[in-house]
C-alpha cells in the first residue's frame, strides 16, 4: 500500500458528499486496511496541497502485551497453576514447573499462595481449591478491557495498575487526525508539475497546468565533493605565506632522483650513512640514473675528491657508479641543488631568487607514532649576494611568526651541506614547551663552487616537515591518524579550515 494509495482512498472516502468526514485516522485506517502511517503521511502531502484539512487528535488506550493476550487465551498463570494441580492432586515444584513452564509456575505459585487456593504438603504443592471455584480476575480484567474496546476509563487505576506491573497491557498513545474536505479538495489527485518541460512549451500545455510551488525552505541535496586533507590545508596555508614573502615555488614533481643530486651535488660524501640503504630506498629498476651534466660532475667529483674553494675535500675516491643510483629522494634538497645549479648557468648568469618546496620525501626509518618513512619537506632558500647568518635567522623568524610561532631559539647544528647549521627551536603558544621545529643553515662553498656560482653569492636555507605543524594544528597524536591507510576518512571531512595566526601583525 503506498501513499499514493492511501492519498486515493481519502479523497475517494471524502468524495461521497461535501460533510463526509474521516472523524479519525487511526479506527479508520485499521478498518479501512491501511497502515496508519502511510495515510498520516499521505494527509500530509493532501495537507500541504490543501485538498484537505485536518483537526490533530491523540488517543490513548491500553494495548495487550503478549502476556496479556496469552492470559486472555489461556488464563492467568495462577489458574493454569491451580488447573495443573487439580489435575495431579499434588505435584512438586518441578514437575509443576514442567507442566506449564518455568515463568507461568514461577508467577502462578506466588498468586496461587496469595490467594490460599494452594498450599505446601512438605516439598509438594497442593490445590485446596477447584479452578472453577474461583475467579480469574486478571483474565477478568482483560477481557473487560478488550469488549471496551481497550479505551482508558474502562479499568480503573488500581487495576490498571496491578495489570501494568503484571505486564499485561501497555499504554499506546496514537497521533492520528480528523479529516475534511480543503479548499483544493478534488476527488483524484492532480499531479502538480515540478518542471516547466519542453514538451510543455511546444504543447502550450504549460498554459493551463498546475505547477508545484517552490519550497524554498527545504534543504538543498548535501552536494557531495572532495575534501582537502588537513596535510593540504597547511600546505595551502604554508604555500601562501611563502608567496607572500616572495618565494616561487620548486617543481618536486619527481619523485625518483640520482644520488648525484641528492647527496653528491650537496657535497655530501659517498660513504656518509645516510647513503647507504639503511636510511635510504634505492631503486632497483632503473638502478642508475640516465645522465647528469658532464662538467658540472667533473667539478664535484673534484670538490670531494681534493676541495677548492678553500677546501680540503674529502680526499677519497669519488665513485660514478655510486653517484648514478637511483633513489627515492631523501629530502626536497635534491631538488634545491638542480634549481641552483640552473640558476648559476641560465642565460644571463645569476640572479638573486627565493625558493620553496613542499613535498614527499622518503627515508627507510623505523616507524613509530611520529614517523613514517616519508613525510613531507618544506624548504625554502634565498640565494643572493653576500647574505649573512642574520639574513638567515631574520628569513627564518619571519616565516614562524606568519604561522604563530614569534619565540625561536636556535642551536648549533651539523648538515653535511650546510655550515653553520643551526636546529631551529619555537616556543608553542599552545603546547606551551619549547618545540623543535625545523632545521637551517648556509650552504657550503663546497656545494656552490663546482655549480658556478658567482664567488660572493650565498645561500641561506632552512627545512621542516608538514606532518609536524599538522599534528599540532589538528591536534593529532599518532601521525598513522593523520597520513596513511588507517586514516578515517570522516576526520579528514570534518577537518576544520586551516588557518595560522600571523604573529607579525601583533609583533
Ligand atoms: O618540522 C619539524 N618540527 C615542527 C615544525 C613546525 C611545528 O609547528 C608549527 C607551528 C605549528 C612543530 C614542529 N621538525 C623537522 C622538527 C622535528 O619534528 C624533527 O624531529 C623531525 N624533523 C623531520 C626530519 O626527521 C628526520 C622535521 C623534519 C625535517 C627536519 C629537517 C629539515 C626538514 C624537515 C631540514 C632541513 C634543511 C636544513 C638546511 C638547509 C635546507 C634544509
Amino acid at each position: 500500500m503506498t501513499t499514493e494509495d492511501s492519498e486515493t482512498a481519502i479523497l475517494t472516502f471524502l468524495s461521497a458528499s461535501p460533510e463526509t468526514v474521516i472523524e479519525d485516522t487511526y479506527p479508520w485506517s485499521q478498518s479501512s486496511n491501511l497502515d496508519h502511517k502511510t495515510v498520516v503521511g499521505a494527509i500530509k502531502s493532501l495537507l500541504a496541497d490543501q485538498y484537505v484539512v485536518v483537526e490533530n487528535l491523540e488517543t490513548s488506550f491500553y494495548a495487550f502485551t503478549e502476556e496479556g493476550q496469552s492470559i486472555l487465551d489461556n488464563g492467568s498463570q495462577e489458574i493454569l497453576v491451580l488447573k495443573a494441580l487439580n489435575e495431579a492432586g499434588k505435584l512438586s515444584i518441578p514437575d509443576l514447573q514442567a507442566k506449564v513452564g518455568k515463568d507461568v509456575a514461577k508467577i502462578g505459585m506466588g498468586n496461587c499462595m496469595k490467594a490460599k487456593w494452594i498450599k505446601k504438603d512438605g516439598q509438594d504443592l497442593v490445590p485446596v481449591a477447584k479452578e472453577d471455584e474461583v475467579e480469574d480476575t486478571v483474565r477478568k480484567q482483560l477481557q473487560g478491557l478488550s469488549d471496551a474496546d481497550f479505551k482508558i476509563d474502562a479499568l480503573s487505576d488500581q487495576d490498571a495498575k496491578d495489570l501494568k506491573r503484571r505486564k499485561c497491557i501497555n499504554l499506546v498513545t496514537v497521533k492520528s487526525h480528523r479529516v475534511s474536505r480543503g479548499p483544493a479538495y478534488q476527488p483524484q489527485r492532480v499531479k502538480k508539475a515540478a518542471d516547466l518541460t519542453k514538451e510543455m512549451l511546444d504543447s502550450g500545455a504549460w498554459e493551463t497546468a498546475e505547477f508545484k510551488p517552490y519550497n524554498f525552505l527545504v534543504l538543498g541535496e548535501k552536494v557531495g565533493g572532495g575534501f582537502l586533507h588537513p596535510l593540504l590545508k597547511v600546505r595551502a596555508e604554508f604555500r601562501k605565506i611563502l608567496m607572500e614573502m616572495g618565494f616561487q615555488e620548486m617543481p618536486t614533481n619527481k619523485w625518483v632522483e640520482s644520488s648525484f643530486w641528492n647527496f653528491d651535488s650537496l657535497f655530501q660524501p659517498q660513504s656518509h650513512p645516510a647513503r647507504d640503504a639503511h636510511d635510504t630506498f634505492f631503486i632497483k629498476e632503473p638502478a642508475q640514473t640516465v645522465s647528469v651534466p658532464e662538467e658540472y660532475y667533473e667539478r664535484v667529483r673534484t670538490m670531494h675528491e681534493i676541495g677548492g674553494a678553500g677546501s680540503i675535500g674529502y680526499r677519497y675516491d669519488f665513485r660514478r657508479e655510486e653517484a648514478m643510483k637511483n633513489l627515492l629522494r631523501t629530502h626536497t634538497t635534491a631538488v634545491s641543488s638542480q634549481m641552483l645549479y640552473k640558476l648559476a648557468n641560465q642565460p644571463g648568469g645569476f640572479k638573486p631568487a627565493r625558493y620553496f618546496s613542499i613535498d614527499r620525501v622518503f627515508r627507510n626509518e623505523t616507524m613509530d607514532a611520529t614517523h613514517l618513512c616519508e613525510f613531507h619537506q618544506v624548504e625554502g632558500l634565498v640565494a643572493d649576494y653576500n647574505l649573512s647568518l642574520g639574513d638567515l635567522i631574520g628569513t627564518i623568524e619571519t616565516f614562524f611568526k606568519k604561522i604563530g610561532i614569534t619565540q625561536l631559539r636556535f642551536k648549533p647544528a651539523f648538515n653535511p651541506y650546510t655550515e653553520p647549521s643551526m636546529e631551529i627551536f619555537g616556543y608553542h603558544p599552545d603546547l606551551k614547551k619549547w618545540t623543535e621545529i625545523g632545521n637551517s643553515g648556509m650552504f657550503r662553498p663546497e656545494m656552490l663552487q663546482p655549480m658556478g656560482l658567482p664567488e660572493n653569492v650565498r645561500v641561506i636555507a632552512w627545512g621542516l616537515s608538514l606532518e609536524r605543524p599538522t599534528m599540532i594544528k589538528y591536534r593529532i597524536s599518532n601521525i598513522r591518524d593523520l597520513f596513511g591507510h588507517k586514516v578515517e576518512m570522516a576526520r579528514t571531512q570534518n577537518a576544520p579550515i586551516c588557518r595560522f595566526e600571523d604573529a607579525t601583525s601583533s609583533a
